[in-house]
């Protein structure tokens, strides 16, 4: 079978969405932003105040004008902001010991020798993509808001993880709808520095190059399911690994008690379930561990994405080779 990778194109990979070759191709996707829905328009705490939707505007537009192989921008953060910070920060700490998975608990402190974690001090995602590119090669690149599906799961298949840099509003650190500087730095980032989670996370991005707009939708529900909302077995006990509930303390008490549906975490199920984004989730899945997830998931691209090509990431050159099957 062929192989191709940088710029060279198969014929069977021509027909299918284009997708990145290499890390510098997701300079394209910085000023792809999508807007925010209608329904989070609505329900934004800080939509109707300018002072914060100044900020906002402020820190996504340097987000903007980055581009592969600068250092990370970094963000003198406001007393105000680090307040908020410092609410979320000891609340969640709190809480991690008796409702985040072991993989979280162990990372932590690390990040807080390492990268400056601390209650007064909200890291910078330079420091903290050199620690993540030292554990597992993951990196991580500033972004404005919400990408594509495609665009943001494309990114995974190189170990690159899109962060937003500005804060909640301060008037709800309990919860948000959307990704802020907390979720990334609290929920998202420890896992990045467990390698069978790591690995999991690139298939989900590999099985989505070139893949069709139907199973974009469908990748990016298992993604949901599992990096944002997922639950894990430890022994008899359950507990959180998602993101989206370890930076959430409302979300991360109300996940492990007895008032949401938690059944057995299966791709072909995750793949169509139906949730809701600007409220608590009805239902979590729940992953016996990341290995067996990784195979899960694996197994699912394998007999459910249909593409006439294969692709393969190369660590070396850093890009993503291209295989023919046909
Ligand atoms: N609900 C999460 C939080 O409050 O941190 C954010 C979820 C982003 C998908
Ligand atoms: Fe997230």
């Amino acid at each position: 079978s062929a192989v191709s990778s940088g710029n060279v194109d198969l014929v069977a990979a021509q027909n299918a969405p284009w997708f990145p070759r290499k890390k510098s191709d997701m300079d394209t996707f910085a000023e792809k932003v999508m807007e925010y829905g209608d329904e989070l328009d609505a329900d934004h705490p800080g939509f109707t105040d300018p002072v914060y939707r100044e900020r906002r505007a402020e820190i996504t537009r340097i987000a903007k004008t980055y581009r592969y192989g600068q250092e990370l921008p970094r963000i003198k953060y406001t007393d105000k902001e680090i307040q908020t910070w410092g609410i979320v920060y000891n609340k969640l700490t709190k809480m991690y010991k008796t409702h985040a998975c072991r993989e979280h608990q162990y990372v932590l402190p690390l990040l807080e020798h390492n990268c400056a974690y601390a209650p007064d001090n909200i890291p910078q995602i330079e420091d903290v993509s050199r620690f993540m590119k030292e554990s597992t090669g993951w990196t991580l690149r500033p972004v404005m808001g919400l990408l594509s599906s495609r665009d943001f799961l494309n990114a995974l298949a190189f170990r690159v993880f899109h962060s937003t840099q500005y804060i909640r509003h301060h008037s709800q650190p309990l919860y948000t709808p959307e990704p802020d500087v907390c979720h990334e730095l609290l929920g998202h980032v420890p896992l990045y520095a467990d390698p069978d989670f790591a690995d999991f996370s690139q298939e989900i991005g590999l099985a989505s190059l070139g893949a069709s707009d139907d199973d974009v939708e469908k990748l990016a529900t298992i993604y949901w399911f599992t990096v944002e909302f997922g639950l894990c077995r430890e022994g008899d006990n359950i507990k959180a690994f998602g993101a989206g509930l370890l930076s959430s303390f409302g979300e991360l008490e109300y996940c492990l008690s007895d008032k949401p549906q938690k059944v057995p975490f299966d791709p072909k199920l995750a793949a169509t379930q139906k949730y809701p984004i600007t409220e608590y989730q009805p239902l979590y899945f729940v992953a016996n561990s990341f290995k067996e997830m990784k195979e899960q998931v694996r197994d699912y691209a394998a007999t459910h994405i249909h593409r006439p090509f294969a692709v393969r990431y190369n660590a070396l050159t850093e890009s993503v080779e291209v295989l023919d099957t046909k």
